[in-house]
């Protein structure tokens, strides 16, 4: 396959909006939805790649949205790739970095793509082409984020049932800290021993509501607290690492390799990092700032940008690879959604997801799906 060029031909962008189960409450945006960028490489040989770039909450989270990350794709990222061999992703990968500054959620869309259509053609899973994978499920965690206590209790009560997630990750940091820190409280204490309770504040705190809220977090049995502050704060990170027991994770703070090298010179300024394959901008950056971790001491934790089934099966075919990821993952984004966009879907059972067998990332997109939840449905359908 590899001895003759497998040319760009077509580089589509798609936009779905899937409603999400329930209202996702974060400390900058409520979702009731969650959008993507469906990415779908053709090359000459007539194989297809597909990949996903994901945001949150539009703008809130952070500097990439859907819009921005399909403007890149279509006005500067296919124009420069139209044409070059699809096989030497090495090369592609530069020419997008020269060609797109930042947006590495734009480039992770096109690289995933770019690594399910190599690997397509070579009839081998994506987790191959970084060495292969050693697990074949790994360990997911849930998000409770419905705004409310009880609420968030009858929830993590049917996911222990149901042996689906024991792990809960709660959204923090929009009420004050002290009614933050009740919450927690409250959920800790139903959960007990049966599972585990970290927090995510998304930068919402002061260094100083930091400092009582970690205190607050880890009395409240709380074991992990995730981008508390500000992502440029990374000397107030260090002092909050430094200063409580409570495992402190990077996650905004984290937009590829580069930023993986700060924050691990800044101190390290954290105990985990949250390796999310959009963010870091691709496959091959996330496995960077993996290596940058592992190399610092830091521990793993691979994170979501609440990607469809396509984007989290590309981001288990890496971490499949991975040997210690210390907390885990949260790899439940399909699961948040009102329906999955996969013609079969990823399997979560006994507290963990199955790593996709079968060539590229493993997946197949639902047709019908697809076309009833891209935005530009009605202009498609009458076209
Ligand atoms: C984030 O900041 O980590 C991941 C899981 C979730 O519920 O929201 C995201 C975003
Ligand atoms: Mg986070």
């Amino acid at each position: 396959a590899l001895s003759h060029p497998a040319r760009i031909e077509m580089i589509e962008t798609i936009i779905i909006d899937v409603p999400t189960i329930r209202g996702h409450v974060l400390s900058m945006t409520t979702m009731q939805s969650q959008s993507v960028v469906l990415v779908r490489i053709r090359f000459s040989d007539g194989s297809e790649g597909l990949g996903e770039g994901a945001s949150i909450g539009g703008l809130s989270y952070g500097p990439e949205s859907v819009e921005s990350i399909k403007l890149a794709i279509d006005s500067y990222i296919t124009p420069a790739l139209t044409g070059e061999d699809g096989n030497r992703i090495t090369a592609l990968r530069a020419l997008m970095d020269k060609t797109v500054r930042g947006n590495p959620i734009a480039r992770a869309g096109v690289e995933t793509a770019l690594w399910d259509g190599l690997a397509r053609r070579l009839g081998v899973p994506v987790s191959a082409l970084f060495g292969g994978a050693i697990h074949e499920r790994l360990p997911v965690a849930w998000t409770l984020a419905s705004g409310n206590s009880a609420t968030d209790i009858a929830e993590a009560e049917r996911m222990l049932d149901k042996r689906r997630h024991r792990d809960f990750k709660l959204k923090i940091g929009k009420r004050a800290v002290r009614d933050d820190i009740a919450h927690v409280a409250a959920i800790a204490r139903a959960v007990g021993e049966r599972g585990t309770v970290r927090v995510d504040v998304n930068q919402a705190w002061s260094l100083q509501d930091a400092r009582w809220g970690l205190k607050g977090l880890q009395d409240a049995g709380c074991i992990l607290v995730e981008q508390p502050v500000g992502r440029d704060e990374l000397s107030a990170l260090r002092k909050l690492t430094d200063g409580y027991e409570i495992a402190v994770m990077a996650d905004e703070a984290l937009q590829g390799p580069g930023d993986a090298m700060r924050v691990a010179m800044a101190g390290p300024a954290a105990d985990v990092y949250a390796v999310k394959v959009c963010q870091s901008g691709g496959l091959a950056p996330a496995r960077d700032v993996i290596s940058i971790a592992s190399a610092a001491g830091i521990e793993l934790y691979g994170g979501t940008m609440l990607e469809s089934g396509l984007g989290t099966a590309a981001a288990l075919q890496l971490f499949a690879t991975v040997p210690v990821l210390h907390w885990g993952t949260e790899f439940f984004g399909p699961l948040l959604m009102m329906e999955d966009i996969l013609a079969e879907p990823l399997e979560y059972q006994d507290f963990t997801v199955a790593i996709p067998q079968g060539p590229g990332i493993g997946v197949a997109l639902d047709a019908d799906k697809v076309a009833f939840y891209r935005r530009d449905r009605t202009r498609h359908q009458t076209a």
